[in-house]
């Protein structure tokens, strides 16, 4: 196998005694339950990056392995062949099952690189978006289990962390889409405890996740835009879907069952409109980290979310966005090239509590999987055109249809 560190891990580090702690930075795994419809299918090359940094030349450092949220991907993840909107302690334990059965390679791997103890290693799993699931405790428990290390080893912070004058989050709170209520986390249902989730989690779960057996590959090619221009089929099929959802049928099941999930506020609808208008909402989340960068106190601050490793500065201060580890590809020559978009992790060297240098890792990754990339992008417009032509796709006019016969029924009983 190739070296799995890319250009000299020597070179990358202070020289010893300039540094007596090293944060690995990752974010956006996004490992689901296994097929083709995981996005993550690289376990084991993961698992071998992972156990670099316990050997030479990092081993006079204590290292902190920090996965900056989205690193599971309980979102996507079915429960009992379907996406409940309702997650209790239950339904994201099944979620977990499948997703470390798929993944032991990862697993694994934590397990050996936390051997030496939490002195000298820790794992730390920041929430995302994707995995509000592990603000239960019942979750973190079974993920400590499968690693088979102590509390102090595994360590779940919830929505962000500081380590000496580093900051690092996922970047969610700031997208008013899926930020996540952290006052309030979980809502009692009947005798149920469920999460609070945000309101963009909602709708993925209720409306997208309808169209991932066709879209699933589409959904990793970047950049949107001229996806959207090769394909303006795909764009209208989106657009006409979510706008029926946040038009109708968000509000709709909200004011049959006052569910509990759901939220009404003005703020929602303004958020929805900005949405669907707007495109550069990507910059006004970096933005508030930029402004945080000049008027807070750390030296470095590490967000993902965005799918784009990027990097700026304010004198010594930096803010490092790392870019996904999932597979991505980028479209070339009018869409007839798919190009893997490399991995990018973010390394930050401590000294006493005090960053003293860091950047971000730009890897090749592993190779593709074979079978994993279609031929053709275009394979799948006659499928998105059949959806596009039955009005709002059959798997999602059935669900409507089904809630309209429901409603119905539900309002000839309510009638007075
Ligand atoms: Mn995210």
């Amino acid at each position: 196998m190739a070296d799995p560190l890319p250009f000299s891990p020597a070179l990358r580090r202070p020289p010893e005694g300039a540094a007596d702690r090293l944060l690995v930075v990752m974010s956006d795994i996004e490992m689901g339950p296994g097929g083709p419809l995981d996005d993550f299918p690289h376990s084991d090359f993961l698992g071998e990056v992972l156990l670099a940094y316990g050997r030479e030349p990092f081993a006079d450092l204590a290292v902190d392995l920090v996965f900056n949220g989205d690193t599971l991907d309980l979102l996507k993840t079915p429960w009992q062949d379907t996406h409940p909107h309702h997650i209790t302690a239950e339904v994201a334990l099944g979620k977990l099952a499948q997703i470390i059965e798929a993944h032991g390679g990862f697993f694994d791997a934590l397990g050996e690189f936390l051997a030496p103890g939490p002195e000298r290693r820790r794992v730390w799993f920041v929430v995302g978006n994707h995995d509000i699931d592990l603000l239960f405790p019942e979750v973190c428990d079974a993920i400590r289990e499968r690693i088979g290390a102590p509390e102090d080893s595994v360590r779940f912070p919830g929505i962000e962390l500081d380590i000496g004058d580093v900051h690092i989050e996922h970047g969610c709170q700031s997208d008013p889409m899926f930020a996540v209520d952290i006052e309030e986390p979980f809502l009692e249902h009947e005798d149920n405890r469920i999460l609070n989730l945000p309101w963009g989690t909602i709708g993925l779960l209720e409306m997208a996740l309808r169209l991932q057996p066709v879209l699933f590959h589409l959904d990793r090619l970047r950049p949107r835009q001229t996806l959207f221009e090769l394909m303006p089929e795909v764009q209208e099929l989106l657009r006409s879907v979510a706008f029926r959802y946040w038009t109708r049928d968000y509000w709709r099941n909200w004011l049959r069952q006052r569910d509990p999930v759901k939220k009404v506020s003005w703020t929602l609808f303004k958020d929805i409109a900005y949405r669907l208008g707007s495109s550069d909402f990507e910059l006004s989340v970096t933005a508030k980290f930029q402004a945080l960068l000049k008027d807070g106190e750390h030296r470095v601050i590490v967000i993902g979310h965005e799918h784009a490793a990027g990097m700026w500065t304010w004198g010594g201060r930096r803010l490092l966005r790392t870019g996904c580890m999932r597979d991505e590809y980028m479209l070339e020559d009018e869409g007839t090239a798919q190009r893997r978009i490399p991995w990018s992790w973010a390394e930050i060297y401590l000294k006493g509590g005090e960053a003293v240098r860091s950047h971000l890792v730009d890897a090749e990754g592993p190779p593709s999987l074979p079978g994993r990339v279609p031929e053709s992008i275009f394979d799948v417009l006659p499928r998105v055109r059949e959806l596009l032509a039955t009005s709002h796709g059959p798997e999602v006019s059935a669900a409507v249809d089904e809630q309209e016969m429901d409603e119905q029924e539900s309002e000839e009983e309510d009638e007075p």
